[in-house]
């Protein structure tokens, strides 16, 4: 089949600083939320994870050497300010002056967030999100780096709200593992928009140089099968995981059809927001002035119509089957039979990457420029028994899982859809939050234990598609 990138289209892989960076514990770093739940779960730890602190020239050579252009990468908050706030930390700071001076010396864009899912203990400790006093500190944070960093031109505020909001306090598998905990999952979803078009305003007010958008995980939900209590169902999950959000950053209001779904699921769960005066005329301000979108997309959700009580397993080791969510007052995750799934119960499913692309082009003008920021394929991948050098790792799987996506990316730029850019999830393997390093996405394979990399077939595709675009 031939496939043609269009010229200047942004041919990335994406990272996230506790997932790749290790060196939990050196230069004054304070700890995330994540350290001391990892430790008291003692299944695995953020050390050595693909020990990109040291080796992110090697990582960096690679994306070079396979025809990458940009790479997403995080900063973390608590390299800078090990409490998330005080005096910055200058290491952490040299650090990342480097890393993004390797990456702009190899001719490979940094994309920065400056929030993936690592909050500083100390704000966790002390309500995260859902505390207003944390958006300030946040705010406070994205001046500093953006005054620091000015050789970054491409940043994104906060990765993937709503898998915060809902890992948090729905699903119960990230800390602080509370479950179907609505009144929280809806408020950290609001305050975090809020922080997100906070740092956007001053980012824009302040004359910075550069873009700044935000990136959300878009699933969408389709009944199954199709009928009309399944089809509310549908929507009701919608509402929580796509609309609410997507409002909130691109109309900077919450419109009537949203809010009337989300106060259902509010009033069956007797919980509530909390929005205060002044909120969304901040949400409004910010929302013509984002100058682009990052989308992340895995996966869509099946849905049925449930009227019993809350109950769900979460796969995270890959026993394929083992995973059921059943949300009150919304409804309940099924099978489809016709959808393949992976081993972590993930639906494979590229149609829906071309319908959310086009869902979010004509209801959400303001998003104008969108990047597919993360993309990929989890698989249980082992290195051959008599491994050499160069050996050649087979993905034969994941390769397949891209290709399908991009001709699903390329349909919509082909309807008009302005998406100019896409980002593997992963660039190389990591450790993934809620399921270790068993579950690898990278175009590069680690070996954990002696950190070597060894290149998969994708890579070699991706060149390939790379190449296309000269
Ligand atoms: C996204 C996150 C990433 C990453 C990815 C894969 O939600 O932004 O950090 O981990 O999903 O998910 P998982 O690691 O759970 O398979």
């Amino acid at each position: 089949r031939v496939k043609k990138l269009p010229k200047d289209f942004i041919w990335g892989g994406a990272t996230a600083a506790y997932q790749v960076e290790g060196a939990t514990k050196v230069d004054g770093k304070g700890k995330t939320m994540w350290d001391d739940y990892l430790k008291a779960q003692g299944r695995f730890a953020p050390d050595p994870a693909s020990d990109f602190y040291h080796l992110y020239p090697e990582d960096i050579r690679l994306s070079k050497k396979y025809g990458l252009n940009a790479i997403r990468v995080s900063i973390a908050w608590t390299r800078i300010f090990p409490k998330g706030y005080g005096e910055p930390v200058q290491a952490g700071v040299d650090y990342y002056h480097r890393l993004f001076k390797e990456c702009l010396d190899n001719g490979i864009e940094p994309y920065v967030s400056l929030h993936h899912f690592d909050s500083p203990k100390t704000l966790f400790d002390d309500g995260d999100w859902l505390n207003r006093k944390n958006i300030d500190h946040f705010v406070d944070y994205a001046k500093f780096c953006f005054d620091e960093f000015p050789e970054v031109t491409h940043w994104f505020t906060i990765n993937e709200l709503i898998s915060l909001a809902y890992s948090q306090y729905i699903q119960g598998n990230f800390p602080p593992s509370h479950k179907f905990d609505v009144t929280s999952a809806i408020q950290a979803e609001h305050n975090e928009l809020l922080a997100h078009a906070k740092v956007v305003n001053l980012f824009k007010d302040g004359g910075y140089k550069g873009k700044i958008g935000l990136i959300h995980v878009l699933q969408p939900v389709y009944p199954y099968p199709n009928t009309p209590e399944n089809q509310h169902a549908a929507d009701l999950s919608d509402a929580f995981m796509n609309a609410f959000l997507l409002d909130g950053t691109f109309k900077g209001e919450y419109t009537d059809k949203t809010m009337k779904l989300i106060n259902e699921i509010l009033d069956a769960n007797d919980a509530k927001l909390d929005i205060q005066d002044g909120d969304m005329d901040i949400l409004k301000k910010a929302s013509t002035r984002n100058d682009y979108f990052g989308l992340n997309y895995y996966q869509p959700s099946f849905f049925a119509a449930y009227d019993g009580e809350s109950t769900n397993h979460f796969n995270g080791t890959g026993e394929k089957g083992t995973s059921s969510f059943k949300f009150k007052g919304v409804g309940q995750a099924v099978k489809n039979p016709n959808i393949p799934t992976t081993d972590w119960d993930w639906n494979i499913y590229p149609e829906g990457l071309y319908d959310i692309l086009k869902r979010v082009s004509s209801e959400y003008p303001n998003s104008k420029e969108i990047f597919i920021t993360e993309n990929g394929l989890g698989l249980k991948e082992e290195l051959p028994e008599n491994v050499t050098d160069d050996t050649i790792i087979n993905d034969d799987k994941r390769i397949d899982f891209v290709d399908q996506h991009m001709e699903a990316i390329l349909k919509a730029r082909s309807e008009g859809v302005n998406v100019n850019g896409y980002f593997i999830w992963s660039l190389q393997d990591q450790f993934s939050w809620a399921n270790g390093y068993n579950k690898r996405y990278g175009l590069f394979f680690i070996d954990f234990a002696t950190q070597k990399r060894y290149i998969k077939k994708s890579a070699l595709w991706y060149k390939a598609l790379a190449d296309t675009m000269k």
